[in-house]
């Protein structure tokens, strides 16, 4: 079987990371507007860079929990080819020791020229006037994907899709897109369709099968079955 899994914050919630939207989540504290949106970034760089600085630091002193290294397990020794896309910009899922991760929305570990879009090896503190290595232009950003902004690897992740057999969600709220539509487009391949949260989403009626609880639990669960 070809499976792809999608996971978002939910997944890193256990291992200390704040998700977005559950209660006390990091958009109930801050307005997304003035630190997710390219705007943003052009009128307050220096804020920008602090929130991710922040965030980068929390990342590093996070540890990945059992439901990174269970997927990490999956990877390893199912036999079929498992596709794994994240909406995290954190590296749990490396850590966890998963070797081939779809950061559709970029992550915390690269920065970006705003300038000549050269990419390179995030410093754990980022300051925009930080010289580009390639152009030296003061342009340095987050190298994530803000809103109004293009998705990246969107092409291996719709062909990945289109010939899955199982499609399964974790952790994610489903309230952004193109990845919230992803469920619709698996169902439209003919794949089926599972979702593990710890509470239901705004697709959760589009899936199959829902089952709800701590992804440390029910993550495990799912894959201890299918490596079974
Ligand atoms: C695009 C940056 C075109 C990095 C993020 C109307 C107006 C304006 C815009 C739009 C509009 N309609 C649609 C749009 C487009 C917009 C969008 O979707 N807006 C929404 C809000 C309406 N999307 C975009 O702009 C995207 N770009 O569309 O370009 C395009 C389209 C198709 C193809 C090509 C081009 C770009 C979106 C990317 C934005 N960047 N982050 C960063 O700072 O991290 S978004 C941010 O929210 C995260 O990156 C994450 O990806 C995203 C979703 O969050 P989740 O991961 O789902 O987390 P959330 O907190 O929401 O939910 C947590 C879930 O976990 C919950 O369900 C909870 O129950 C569960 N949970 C909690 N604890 C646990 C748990 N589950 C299990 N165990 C637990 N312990």
């Amino acid at each position: 079987m070809r499976i792809v899994i999608l996971t978002g914050a939910g997944i890193s919630a256990e291992s200390g990371l704040s998700t977005f939207r559950d209660k006390g989540g990091i958009w109930s504290r801050y307005d997304l507007k003035d630190l997710a949106t390219p705007e943003a970034f052009a009128r307050n760089p220096a804020f920008v860079h602090e929130f991710y600085n922040m965030r980068r630091a929390n990342v590093r002193k996070a540890k990945p929990n059992p439901a990174h290294e269970s997927l990490a397990r999956l990877e390893k020794n199912y036999p079929g080819e498992v596709t794994l896309v994240t909406q995290n910009v954190d590296d749990l899922h490396e850590r966890a020791g998963h070797s081939r991760v779809i950061h559709m929305h970029g992550r915390h570990g690269s920065a970006l020229c705003a300038e000549c879009g050269h990419r390179w090896e995030a410093p754990e503190v980022m300051r925009v006037e930080d010289p580009c290595p390639a152009c030296g232009r003061p342009a340095t950003r987050p190298d994530v994907v803000w809103f109004g902004e293009i998705p990246y690897h969107m092409d291996e992740i719709l062909g990945a899709l289109a010939r899955a057999d199982l499609f399964v969600a974790i952790g994610t709220s489903g309230t952004v897109y193109p990845a919230a539509g992803f469920v619709a487009q698996a169902r439209e391949t003919g794949s089926r369709t599972l979702e593990l949260n710890l509470e239901s989403s705004a697709q959760t009626r589009l899936f199959d099968e829902t089952r709800t609880g701590p992804a440390t639990e029910i993550v495990p669960q799912w894959v201890d079955e299918m490596l079974a």
